[in-house]
């Protein structure tokens, strides 16, 4: 459940996708509305989306809704056996939530969140920076690897959904050639193609 223009929907698509799972979709949360319906608040007392439904099981927080989808359908796969194989994917992932996503979203917000007239240039450059900082973590990590954790896995899928928008917003990016590498390689992935890059026109703020 959620609008799959929203960058944690599309945490949980992506990773359906890539699991090969069929599902129905519900459309709900920003233009869509719906969320403050006390049906929807029986399921997630947050009002939030993505919301995953899977038989009587009720999910929420799209890291949480990830790991579940990776470790109910994908053992051995999107889901590595060994704890030892899951550490540095869980690590980057954790640091998605509490590092990167907040990092790349404020200049996601600065911009679309806020009607053209009304954006401050400093408060979108000191966004970019902090976000750069962040990108530079990952450009680092990188540095000999084709994905986070070596092969892809749900920490690419986490992060990963921040870089259609990254590419697409109008800003001024720094030069990260293993970041543009990483997106390049995600690009031919179909269930990244199908999933993040989705037009998010209709969330700017006019
Ligand atoms: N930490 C939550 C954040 C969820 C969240 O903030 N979702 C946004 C969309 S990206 C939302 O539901 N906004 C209200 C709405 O879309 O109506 C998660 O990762 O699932």
């Amino acid at each position: 459940m959620g609008s799959k223009n929203s960058a944690n929907v599309q945490k949980a698509t992506w990773a359906l996708a890539e699991l090969g799972i069929d599902y129905e979709h519900v459309p709900l949360g920003g233009s869509f509305k719906g969320v403050d319906t006390p049906e929807y608040l029986a399921l997630n007392p947050h009002g939030l989306v993505p919301t995953l439904r899977d038989g009587d099981l009720v999910v929420w927080e799209s890291h949480a809704i990830v790991r579940y989808l990776a470790a109910a359908y994908g053992a051995g796969s999107l889901w590595p056996l060994s704890p030892r194989d899951r550490a540095p994917i869980d690590q980057w992932t954790d640091w998605a939530e509490t590092t990167f996503q907040p990092a790349w979203i404020g200049v996601f917000g600065s911009i679309v969140r806020v009607p053209k007239e009304k954006q401050d240039p400093s408060v979108i450059a000191a966004g970019v920076a902090k976000a750069t900082t962040a990108f530079g973590q990952i450009e680092k990590q990188l540095d000999g690897r084709d994905y986070l954790a070596g092969n892809f896995s749900y920490a690419d899928i986490v992060s990963g959904v921040a870089l259609y928008r990254w590419f697409t917003m109008d800003i001024a990016r720094p030069s990260l050639a293993n970041v543009e590498a990483w997106y390049a390689r995600l690009q031919q992935r179909s269930a990244f193609a199908e999933n993040v890059i989705v037009s998010y026109a209709d969330l700017y703020v006019r």
